[in-house]
């Protein structure tokens, strides 16, 4: 009899102390502190930020003082890399790019100064709108192509570094 009631009192117990938690619920849902993702992707690894976008020379300082840079998009297995993991995030943002042609007539990865490949683009694109579209993101339809665009327009980023 004493245990029965010693069991009981134990639940009897968690029951108040369950109902009496008056404890806030902090969990991420609640207060939007999802970090953003890092992903190793062949020898390059991506920092893709899609909660906090901004401006492309916000995103280029954030990346670098990760030591990281701005994703370029510069070889045939890179694209194809971060392309086939974003589908498989079922992630349809649109993020800067290190591409840009503030410096140069036609638009180049920084820091390699390599040009962005023509197939890269979206049709019609780069077209400078406005005469201010000088840096580039990419993701747009289900190839996420490119487009160059107001650098000031915030937007969401994708960080790399490649190890060695
Ligand atoms: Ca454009």
């Amino acid at each position: 009899m004493l245990t029965q009631c010693g069991i009981l009192s134990v639940i009897l117990g968690l029951i108040y102390i369950s109902a009496g938690s008056e404890a806030p619920d902090v969990s991420p849902k609640f207060v939007n502190i999802a970090p953003a993702s890092q992903v190793l992707l062949g020898n390059t690894l991506y920092f893709i930020e899609n909660k906090v976008p901004m401006h492309w020379f916000g995103a280029r300082k954030f990346c670098e003082g990760m030591g990281y840079n701005l994703i370029s998009l510069d070889t045939t297995e890179k694209v194809e890399a971060i392309k086939t993991y974003l589908d498989s995030q079922r992630d349809k943002n649109i993020y800067w790019t290190s591409g840009n042609d503030l410096l140069t007539p036609d638009h180049v990865w920084f820091p390699s100064g390599k040009p962005v490949a023509s197939e890269l683009w979206h049709p019609n694109e780069p077209n400078n709108y406005g005469g201010i579209e000088h840096c580039d993101n990419f993701g747009h339809g289900p190839s996420r192509l490119m487009n160059d665009l107001d650098c000031t327009h915030k937007q969401n980023y994708i960080c790399e570094r490649t190890l060695k």
